[in-house]
């Protein structure tokens, strides 16, 4: 028969079936000894690998930093304020206001009596020349140029040139720790400056929370911490001249809120001055038709 013909000899079939069987055998014993490699290898590193580190090697460690405390605030008093007035400048010397006004064209230094909002005695910027952040230090006035690489300085009792100084960077805002000059350009850098010839002296960054402020516009210095409006948004920033850190946050948008009612032209807050003989602390802002005495809570 043609099918006795292909029928596969007797131990030639026991031959296949056992090579069936232990190929079969075999493939189980493989998977087995996978599977236990496996899961040496996944207790190995879960247990005892651990990662090597050269010995010259610095780990990263979390960086000491503060976070700012929340600094309230109570409206004291409110005075009228010249919604002409693009303020960049802002200071109280000797009991009396001063303010340096921006844009080119309008840019202006000015005594102003705090209760009329009227200027006592002002003189104009050439219209090259858009004014920024001023301060007074033994009687002479400075006032920064926004891109101008200028400075000026000013006799104080009749507003006289005396001195013109050139700046590396942008001028926003400047203020005074009674000794040296310090300068905001919009970065998150303070530069402090020697003012008898306007030499750098440092540079200080300023971290918030651990990552860098940007756009510190005006100055003022108040009882040994820098104060900064931050351009374009509503924070007044107490910063810590030795570390660069601020340590507390003012939130003026109720303020702000409250200005944009009054006028819809107010810009943003800038202004901050201090009277070191009554402790008064002032805002304002640029073309804002009020002007405030403010006060610090904690
Ligand atoms: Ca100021």
């Amino acid at each position: 028969m043609a099918f006795n013909n292909k029928r596969i000899p007797e131990n030639r079939f026991f031959s296949y079936f056992c090579s069936a069987r232990i190929k079969h055998f075999m493939k189980k014993v493989f998977a087995v000894i996978l599977s236990l490699a496996l899961l040496v290898s996944l207790l190995y590193y879960a247990f005892f690998n651990k990662p090597v580190i050269p010995n010259n090697t610095v780990t990263q460690t979390k960086t000491d930093y503060i976070t700012p405390s929340v600094l309230t605030y109570s409206i004291i008093n409110t005075y009228p304020h010249d919604t002409a007035s693009f303020t960049q400048g802002l200071i109280i010397y000797n009991n009396e206001l001063y303010e340096g006004t921006g844009e080119n064209g309008h840019s202006k230094l000015l005594k102003v009596d705090m209760k009329t909002g009227k200027a006592e005695k002002e003189i104009k910027l050439e219209d090259k020349y858009f004014g920024e952040g001023i301060t007074i230090l033994n009687d002479t006035i400075y006032q920064l140029t926004w891109q101008n690489n200028v400075v000026f300085a000013y006799s104080l009792k009749d507003f006289k040139k005396i001195k013109e100084f050139h700046l590396n960077t942008e001028g926003w805002g400047i203020t005074s720790d009674g000794k040296n000059l310090i300068v905001s350009d919009g970065s998150s850098n303070l530069y402090f400056y020697e003012p008898s010839a306007f030499r750098l002296l440092r540079t200080q960054s300023v971290t918030d929370a651990g990552a860098l402020a940007y756009n510190m516009n005006e100055l003022e210095f108040i009882d040994g911490y820098i104060y900064a409006n931050q351009w374009q948004l509503p924070y007044i920033f107490k910063i810590d001249p030795n570390s660069g850190q601020v340590v507390g946050k003012t939130d003026l948008t109720e303020i702000w809120n409250r200005i944009k009612v009054k006028d819809p032209l107010a810009d943003v807050p800038n202004g901050i001055a201090y009277d070191s003989a009554s402790k008064k602390i002032y805002i304002t802002g640029k073309k804002w038709p009020e002007l405030y005495e403010i006060q610090f809570g904690k």
